[in-house]
Order: structure tokens, then sequence, then C-alpha cells
């Protein structure tokens, strides 16, 4: 495949990754000249000609020009293949990603980069700053955290350029920056984090950085630290003591700030108080991994309970906008895993059919109760499907759905199936 240029920088730095990201969902070959700032290598002659900023990432293309400003050279490489939609599909997407994007660098890359030169030594250490990056990143997990409860992907239902802008991004904090603290306490942004890395194209150039488990933090330098010590051992205990004291003081306030997320409220499940039913769904889930079709099929029907569970089908309402397999097996996964509020309650399948610009998702499933809405109707995005009762034991068209799609084999609007998950 011939190349369409050559970004410089270092590989896994943000505003380089993005961009191979991009080229990565859209199929082309982007090359990597390895360049680093801390080594003077963006400040001679050569590459200040190419790149007058002086700073990296920069790109030069196939044709021979040269780009610098990384947001400039994403959006380039995007357009270059526009097949995936990745700069959106319309003015107001294209506005959306945009937004997004800017907030994934001002917002959320901003407050962590400063983190980063505070801490590692690059700047001058001052608690205040540090302390006020992290109420601004924290700030920006929350909105970004309250979004993505109810969204796959940052514009509409695919992926575009703005998620692969944040989610190198976010690898870059998460290993570099902000540790398990930030990932539990904003598990959406995590598992979105999770989601776009493992995108099969994405995945060929994410991973380069693991996770970091606490918090990037100041560490003064020895010389420091002695001229310290002579202090009397009065003076020194003192402040340790006020420490001390004000920590509590100090927890109160950031609660006060409202910069940290609302703790999860824990009420029962709707479906934890209906009747017992003679159908034990873990055993279900069970026989459903274990026997082969037929045979689960077999016990299901010996063992079912027509008052305790009812049987239902979702249908993706928007199978137009959706392009790669892979990308509506994603869409797919992400509604599954909204559904964990309901993990007791539910068993099924979700499945796609068709190929690459021409697929639907379709999937069925047994839920506690009569009705679907306490089960489906905990994941934020179950407005994206229609969910219609399926008469596995009166309608023999509804039965061949329910069977085919739990043994992920047949076809379903002409089109063959293509790819799985379990609900359960
Ligand atoms: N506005 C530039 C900023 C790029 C930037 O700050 N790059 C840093 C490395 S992360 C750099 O090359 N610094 C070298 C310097 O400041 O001399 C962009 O978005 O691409």
């Amino acid at each position: 495949m011939s190349s369409i240029g050559t970004i410089y920088g270092p590989p896994n730095a943000p505003k380089v990754l993005r961009s191979r990201a991009i080229a990565a969902v859209n199929g082309l070959n982007l090359e990597v000249k390895e360049c680093s700032p801390m080594k003077g290598e963006t400040q001679t002659p050569e590459f200040l000609e190419k790149f007058p900023t002086g700073k990296v990432p920069g790109f030069t293309s196939s044709e021979g020009f040269n780009m610098f400003e990384g947001r400039a050279i994403a959006r380039f490489v995007a357009g270059i293949s526009n097949n995936n939609n990745l700069l959106g599909a319309d003015n107001r997407s294209a506005a959306e990603v945009e937004q997004w994007t800017s907030f994934a660098d001002e917002e959320i890359l901003g407050p962590a980069m400063r983190l980063f030169y505070l801490t590692q030594g690059f700047w001058p250490y001052n608690k205040a700053i540090e302390d006020k990056q992290h109420k601004s990143l924290h700030r920006a997990f929350h909105t970004l955290q309250n979004y993505l409860h109810k969204q796959t992907y940052l514009v509409g239902h695919r992926v575009t350029l703005a998620d692969l802008t944040m989610a190198a991004n976010l690898q870059w904090i998460y290993a570099n920056v902000v540790g398990k603290g930030y990932r539990d306490a904003y598990p959406h942004v995590a598992r979105y984090y999770d989601l776009i890395s493992h995108l099969p194209q994405v995945m060929k150039v994410f991973g380069g950085e693991k996770p970091r488990e606490e918090n990037a933090k100041f560490t003064p330098p020895a010389k420091e630290k002695k001229e310290k010590a002579p202090k009397a051992p009065a003076a020194a205990a003192a402040p340790k003591a006020e420490k001390k004291k004000e920590q509590p003081k100090k927890a109160a306030k950031d609660d006060d700030e409202d910069d940290e997320p609302p703790a999860p409220k824990s009420a029962p499940h709707p479906c934890a108080s209906l009747p017992p039913s003679k159908l034990n769904l873990e055993e279900a889930k069970r026989q459903y991994s274990n026997l082969d079709s037929p045979d689960f099929f077999k016990w299901f029907y010996e063992n079912y309970d027509k008052e305790g569970y009812s049987i239902w089908r979702f249908d993706f309402k928007y199978n137009d906008e959706l392009t790669q397999v892979f990308m509506s097996a994603n869409q797919l996964g992400g509604f599954n895993s909204r559904l964990e509020a309901s993990r007791k309650y539910i068993l099924g399948s979700g499945a796609v059919y068709g190929e690459n610009n021409d697929s639907v998702i379709a999937g069925a499933v047994i839920v506690r109760g009569q009705d679907w809405k306490p089960v489906l109707g905990v994941a934020p995005d179950i407005d994206s499907y229609e969910v219609t009762a399926l008469d596995v034991f009166g309608n023999a068209d509804d039965k061949k759905f329910f069977e085919e799609n739990l043994a992920w084999e047949g076809e379903y609007k002409g089109k063959k199936f293509a790819d799985g998950k379990m609900i359960k």
C-alpha cells in the first residue's frame, strides 16, 4: 500500500497517535518518523524549515507539502478517505466532531498536560496550581462520564475523528497522569476508552502504554529534601500536625465543590420483588454456554416459565447509519455492557447480519417478568432499539428468529449472520 506521508513525533504522543489511528481505521499507510523535542530534534534547521513552530507533530505528505498542528494533521488524514465518515456525515455532525475534538484537547488533554509538566519537574512545582488542574480535569471527566452514560460514541452511532482523538488523549493520560482512582470514579469513560481502543483497526496502533496505578505526583529533588532536614524537630513537627488537621476540612471542601461524580444510588431492581420462578436463569445461562443449540433449546422449552419470564426481540433503528461490521458489533457490545444493572434478569443474544456498509443489528432476549422495560430500560441507549414481543410458542417465524439468533446462525432480512454477542 502506498504511503500517504510521514508524521514526525513520538509514536504514542496523543497528537501523533490520533492520526495513526485515523489512518488505520481508513486503511491508509501513514509512516512515523520518531522525533523528540527533548533531544533537540525539533530545533534543527532541517526540521524548522519544514515545521516553523519547531514542535511535533509535523507531517510531510507523499505529495511533498508540510503541515503542523496535530488537529490539522488529523483532519487532513481523516479527509483523505472519508468512506467511514470520520469527519461527520453532515454539517451538524461535522461541527459536533469539532466540538468533541476541541473538548478532548482543551478540557481533557490541557489540564492533564499541565499536571504532567508540574509533577514531572518541567515547570516549577506549585501545589495550588496542581489542585486547580485536577479540579478542571475532574470537571471535564464528569461531563464526559455523564455524556457517555447515554452514548456509545461521541457523535452519532459510529466512530469519528472525535473518538480517535479522545481515546488517544485518554491513553496518554491514563498512562502518564491519572491513576486507578480516576478510572474507578469515571467508569463510563474507562469503558468508552476500552471500547475505542479495542476496535480491531485501532488496536493495531494503540496499546503502547500501560495505565498507571497512582496519579502522577511531584517528588522534590533530593537536594531540597536535604536542605529541609536541619530544621528544629518541633518546627518540623508542627506543619505535619497542621496538615493532619487540615485534611478532613479539605475533603469536605472538595465535596462541596461538585467536581466529583455523585455517589451511585443503589435502589433495588424492580424484578427483585417478583414472585419466585421455576426457571433458574443462572442455570439457563450455563446451559446456553455449554450445550449445543438443539440440546439447549430442548432444555429451555422443558424448563421455561411463561408466567415468570417473557421473550422479546430488539431491532436497531438506525441500520442505515451502520458501516463496518466490526463497528456494528461494537455498537451491540456497548448496548450489552449498558445492560449491566439487569444482568441477573436477562439472557439472550444480539447479532449483526450482513456485510460492511450493509448490516443490521437484531437480538432476542428472555427477560424476567412480563414487561421488557424494567430490564432493557436500564440501558440509556434503549431508545435506539425497537423492542417487540416474540411469540415463540405460537408463531413459527418468531420461533425461528429466536432460535437462530441465539444460535448465531441463519439469515435476517436476507442478510447472513456475521457476528454475535451473548447477553447474559
Ligand atoms: N499546538 C501544537 C502543540 C504541539 C506541542 O506542544 N508539541 C510539543 C510536544 S507535546 C513540542 O513539540 N514541544 C517542543 C517545544 O515546545 O519546543 C499542536 O497542537 O500540534
